[in-house]
């Protein structure tokens, strides 16, 4: 049966999955952004609906000053068939710990740390006999490339063993995102090396003991897009699973390049999905020794439902801010109130966007080259300070439409590194309301603003200005709407607007 890679479009990397509870269910990393690591579940491993956040609480996740990139990095979904159990690195602070739950709908434990483990892409496994096992690599210590294991007290976070080497892996850069499973007898190691870059690849070891020695896979890398022509590169970051059916596959990340000769990505590192076989010897195949492709074909169940991402948030009706829209570190959450019937209420912070203190900010992922994103807002209760809306990929590079409430003046800017200006700006009429808008094609962005019902273009930028590659994140562009001032400064988020391909 066809299906459609992405399968999570937009800013979604570092996939892990597994099955629970007769359902199966996906985490991504989240790096500088609240809530942390979306939780996906799914009966068919191609229909996903987000379930909320793993980490949703101020106490759970420190993102205090996180500087670009940093917070969580690569998650690791698993269970012992009685609990769900997500492990990851707070790189800001740099600590593993991991959250657990019995029930997915009742929220997540509060984190449990665990002492005298570091490095990054913590992993774990639940072996037959009942031991316990953590997985990770070194990272930024004097520590031998590689990857790391240890017994571990899953009850308490306790380490139950020396930390042992168990895999250098085949000698690319950058061991890293471990995971083991197990499979007619043999413990298999899976991991990404060569960095998560254009040079990113999958190997795979096994060894009939979860202490190794493993031995390295005779098609070693079993998935890689290195010097490979395809709009689909930096594949790497797999994560198998064996659905119901007793077919095997692999989520791995993925990027939509643009650009010819030197490609680029501004929409982040994507989930992407591929069929895999055994051969006879007991080693994987990921599909059929083939790159992924956007159109894919693999043993499902059931149809893929194409999903359109495209949504209206109504701040004047709605009850709840939607999951899908999300902050930049810490929320002081007291910033950001609906009132039925009136709107977001959202406060002032003294923190801009160029910094890493707190502010008032909330967004949500492009997930397509071709977007509208608009907000309608309010601005009666604001008259000192900015507010508007940006595309977003780091505190160094980014886009504005700015209004400036004491000036009544409406802008447009570019941060681009140490390239910080304004393009053009204009006196605002008398208003209190305002619509700020930007689209997009595989090229540009184009900003502009409605007042007293007409349209007033601004300018466009480049999306290659704004791309990883230039950008050096993890993380891909945040279409949101952002207020500085002081908290008294308020404005009210009417309706925020997003569609893709239209
Ligand atoms: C992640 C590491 C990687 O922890 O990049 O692609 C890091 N792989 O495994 C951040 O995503």
């Amino acid at each position: 049966m066809e299906y459609r890679n992405p399968i999570l479009k937009g800013f979604y990397p570092d996939p892990s999955v597994c099955k629970f509870q007769g359902k199966y269910y996906l985490v991504t990393s989240t790096f500088e952004y609240f809530p942390g690591i979306p939780v996906f579940e799914s009966d068919d491993l191609v229909n996903w609906e987000q379930k909320g956040h793993c980490l949703d609480t101020n106490s759970d996740l420190d993102l205090t000053n996180s500087e670009v990139s940093k917070g969580l990095f690569a998650p690791t979904i698993r269970s012992d068939g009685k609990r769900l159990y997500v492990i990851v690195t707070n790189v800001t602070i740099m600590r593993n710990f991991y959250v657990y739950t019995d029930d997915i709908e009742s929220g997540w434990s509060d984190p449990i740390f665990i002492d005298g483990w570091s490095g990054i892409d913590p992993s774990l496994f639940f072996d037959d006999n009942g031991k316990v096992y953590i997985q990770g690599n070194s990272y930024k210590s004097d520590e031998t490339l590689g990857i790391y294991q240890a017994e571990l007290d899953i009850t308490t976070g306790v380490l139950l063993s020396e930390k042992s080497y168990i895999c250098a892996g085949t000698g690319g850069k950058a061991p890293e995102a471990p995971h083991i499973f197990k499979r007619d007898g043999f413990y298999y190691l899976l991991m990404a090396e060569g960095g998560t870059e254009y040079g990113h690849m999958v190997t795979i070891f096994r060894s009939s003991s979860i202490s190794g020695p493993f031995e390295s896979c005779p098609e070693n890398p079993i998935l890689t897009h290195r010097s490979i022509q395809s709009k689909i590169q930096c594949v790497g970051h797999a994560d198998f699973i064996e659905d119901k059916n007793g077919n095997w596959w692999t989520f791995c990340l993925g990027i939509r390049v643009k650009g010819s000769h030197s490609y680029y990505h501004h929409l982040g590192r994507e989930t992407f999905l591929a069929p895999v076989t055994w051969n006879s010897e007991g080693w994987p195949i990921v599909n059929n020794n083939n790159p992924l492709e956007f159109e894919m074909e693999g043993p499902l169940t059931v149809p893929q439902i194409i999903k359109d991402n495209s949504t209206t948030y109504d701040f004047e009706a709605l009850k709840k801010i939607p999951e899908r829209v999300i902050f930049l570190r810490n929320p002081d959450i007291n910033n950001y109130k609906i009132v039925e019937n009136d709107g977001l209420i959202m406060h002032g912070s003294q923190g801009k966007l160029t910094d890493t203190s707190k502010i008032s900010f909330m967004g949500i992922r492009q997930s397509e080259f071709n977007i509208y994103f608009s907000v309608l807002l309010d601005f009666s209760n604001h008259n000192q300070g900015q507010f508007g809306i940006a595309a977003f990929m780091s505190r160094e590079f980014h886009y504005l439409v700015e209004v400036d409430s004491e000036r009544e003046t409406v802008s447009f800017r570019k941060k681009i590194g140490s390239i910080d200006y304004v393009v053009c700006e204009y006196d605002l009429p008398e208003v209190s309301g305002i619509e700020l808008k930007v689209t997009s094609d595989d090229k540009y962005y184009y900003f502009s603003y409605i007042v007293e019902g007409k349209e007033n273009l601004l300018g466009q930028a480049e999306c290659a200005f704004l791309a990883s590659e230039l950008s050096g994140t993890f993380t891909g562009t945040i279409l949101g709407t952002y207020n500085h001032g002081d908290e008294s400064q308020v404005v009210i988020v009417k309706k925020m607007s997003y569609l893709e391909n239209k």
